[in-house]
């Protein structure tokens, strides 16, 4: 049975029956609004007489950019709270402050970020966001050593993993990034210039790729990975912010199940492709092109540097010095693959990024087409790329 929604009108008398949350807001005077604009759920903030303020997430019964003739679990709110719950024991900085979830109302409380800026916008108006790629970075080697067998005993995490199956929300992920792109499909939409760019995708070698890179995202379960980690799943401060501030939030964490440490680092590298794209066709100053060009690097050097430093504490000895330098290998080189395919699905396929979609032609089609350009190259050559000094990169620059 389907929990009961709320709207503006009902979330007052909500907030007043959560005692837990009785510190943190007044609901005798709050004000709400519903800001979802994301592709599946409601969003509310609640802001009281003294601006406290929460916001609410509630899963709706049916994927909200659709509509109800596709149908969707409101359970994935139990995935979200989960990911929330990991990230708050493991990495609580780079994430709202998380207070808890209503099971009954599939529904979930968390600090409102209002003042921050969604990591995407910012990068679509050419802002630098100094840091952020490290703290994601540090974020991701956390959540995953905290959460797989290198820091946790193998009972815990045989348990962890049973617990974090979210069959609903993978299968769209396989669906939408893994599958449809590269066959004929209702979801797909492209401009017409780009029809050979699309096509050439589905050749041979390309698809023996990306079902390797499928069957690995189905059946690597290494640890507890965010599942959506693209910059719109993103908080940036704001620049008044006060030091010490973390330079980004992760949020949005619903599609959490345990998987391959490497598709979340990819996420965030296919959403950086898609951003310097854009920052190449709009001509942004040379400053901000050259922050873009150092962020896959940072992200990955954030990550393996917080992975080392945790690796003395790995609950397991037979897992050797030896064992990590490989492990960090074999995971840089998913996240090629995975940041390609990542790329690669938002050009072609249902749920398309700002970043491509606001640019006005032709440099829409010459930024898509940069991206599948040099996305499939990773795909491709991902094994063979030691570093993110070698990535193939988007190097048209505003001066060229
Ligand atoms: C039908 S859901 C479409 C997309 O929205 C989410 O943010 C995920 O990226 C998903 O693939
Ligand atoms: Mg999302």
């Amino acid at each position: 049975m389907s929990a009961v929604l709320l709207d503006p009108t009902t979330v007052p008398a909500y907030l007043a029956s959560r005692d837990d949350l009785a510190g943190l807001i007044d609901p005798t005077s709050v004000t709400v609004t519903e800001v979802g604009d994301g592709n599946l759920n409601l969003v509310f903030i609640a802001t009281d007489a003294d601006s406290r303020s929460l916001v609410l997430k509630q899963s709706l019964p049916y994927v909200r950019m659709v509509g109800e003739s596709w149908p969707l679990s409101q359970d994935r709110i139990l995935a979200e709270a989960r990911g929330y719950d990991a990230a708050a024991r493991l990495a609580p900085e780079f994430i709202p402050a998380y207070h808890g979830l209503d099971h009954d109302r599939r529904l979930i409380v968390v600090e409102d970020l209002s003042s921050w800026t969604v990591w995407r916008r910012a990068l679509n108006e050419g802002l630098i966001a100094e840091g952020a790629g490290a703290a994601l970075g540090t974020y991701v080697a956390r959540v995953a050593f905290g959460t797989s067998v290198l820091g946790i005993q193998p009972e815990e995490y045989q348990a962890a993993l049973a617990a974090a199956a979210n069959p609903e929300l993978c299968r769209i992920t396989e669906d939408l990034i893994f599958t449809e792109p590269f066959i004929d499909h209702d979801h797909n939409e492209w401009d017409p210039e780009l029809t050979d760019d699309v096509l050439a995708l589905r050749n041979r070698k390309l698809l023996a790729e990306v079902a390797v890179l499928k069957y690995r995202f189905e059946t690597s379960g290494q640890s507890l990975i965010h599942g959506d980690l693209h910059t719109g799943s993103v908080f940036v401060p704001g620049l008044d912010a006060p030091p010490g501030t973390p330079a980004a939030k992760a949020f949005d964490i619903e599609f959490a199940f345990y998987g391959p440490t490497g598709f979340d680092l990819g996420a965030l590298f296919g959403n950086y492709l898609a951003a310097r794209a854009r920052a190449s066709q709009l001509r942004r100053p040379t400053d901000f092109v050259d922050w873009l060009d150092t962020l896959v690097a940072e992200t990955w050097q954030g990550f393996e540097q917080e992975f080392r430093r945790l690796w003395p504490g790995r609950v397991d000895p037979a897992f050797t010095d030896a064992f990590l330098e490989r492990w960090l290998a074999r995971t840089w080189s998913d996240a090629v693959g995975f940041g390609g395919l990542k790329a690669i699905r938002r050009i072609v396929g249902l749920a398309k990024v700002s970043d491509i979609e606001t640019l006005p032609q032709p440099q829409r089609v010459a930024a898509a087409r940069l991206v599948l350009q040099t996305a499939s190259t990773w795909v491709l050559k991902r094994d063979r790329i030691a570093s993110p000094a070698e990535l193939p990169w988007i190097d048209q620059r505003a001066d060229s």
